[in-house]
């Protein structure tokens, strides 16, 4: 029996609903080998009041060979990258070895509104790292920073800014949008025609780590070596499921239900 296997390079989310976490519990969903470089450790002091402590370079290099050397990666994702020297360290990592499955999930804000790409980083990120994926999975915000323009509002500003993305390598883009007001409907652009991936609305505020669950989805199902549209579909179901039964706890923004799919879906 084959054993498909993914990384992930992201941060660690400590409420375990997002970043590496959330990757880990969909990679292992989706019956796919999870493997993690973690970034940067994502969890507020209550005193210190210091969230974010990142990781140095050597120790990210050390996770990724471990990985690359000791398992073998059918397909990676990014998450969290943090600062401008991460990115193109990673980026460089990423030339010294190409995978075709590679998606970026060009992570930028956290949900709770915490900073997690540097001002500066924004850049390398669309020079270095954007031309070696297969895919980038920017949500409206992200693509509005991306691109330097203030807002994304409707389905025709995603298709614009989904063309004005894929002139930056990607093979594919994926906009996501979850801030649409009407359904949830993402749009899938590979630099000829769109495709649009449509489900309900599902009224909740405990969304943390939609994002991440949902790129590790599509990265788990291209491991498996579905298409890109297979992989976006099944994704798109799993997150869908996984916001439909969101877990609450103490009152904070919960995090979606990585086990849903599996337990709710069939
Ligand atoms: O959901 C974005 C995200 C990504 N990565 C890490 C995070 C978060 C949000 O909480 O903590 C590590």
């Amino acid at each position: 029996m084959t054993i498909y296997r993914a990384l992930t390079i992201a941060g660690s989310a400590a409420r375990g609903g997002a970043g590496i976490q959330a990757d880990i519990k969909t990679f292992q969903e989706r019956d796919v080998f999870g493997m993690s470089a973690i970034t940067a450790i994502v969890a507020p002091h209550p005193i210190t009041r210091s969230g974010i402590f990142p990781q140095s370079i050597e120790a990210i290099e050390a996770q990724y060979y471990t990985a690359v050397n000791d398992i073998g990666i059918d397909a990676l994702k990014t998450g969290m990258l943090f600062s401008e020297e991460v990115i193109l360290r990673v980026a460089e990592l990423l030339e010294e070895k190409k995978f075709e499955n590679l998606v970026v999930d060009p992570v930028i804000i956290g949900k709770m509104g915490s900073q997690l790409l540097k001002d500066d980083a924004v850049n390398a990120m669309k020079e270095k790292l954007f031309p070696l994926a297969k895919m980038i999975t920017p949500n409206m915000p992200e693509a509005a920073k991306l691109l330097n323009i203030l807002e994304l509002k409707s389905i025709n500003d995603m298709k614009e800014a989904a063309i004005e993305l894929h002139k930056l390598g990607p093979h594919y883009v994926l906009i996501k949008g979850g801030r649409l007001k009407g359904p949830a409907i993402d749009i899938l652009y590979d630099g000829n025609t769109f495709e649009m991936f449509e489900a309900e609305r599902i009224d909740t505020i405990n969304t943390n780590g939609a994002g991440c669950t949902y790129s590790a989805a599509i990265t788990a199902e291209l491991a498996k070596g579905k298409s890109v549209h297979e992989a976006v579909k099944i994704a798109k179901d799993f997150i869908t499921v996984a916001i439909r039964h969101s877990l609450s706890f103490k009152d904070q923004v919960g995090p979606t239900n990585h086990s849903a799919y599996r337990k709710y879906n069939h």
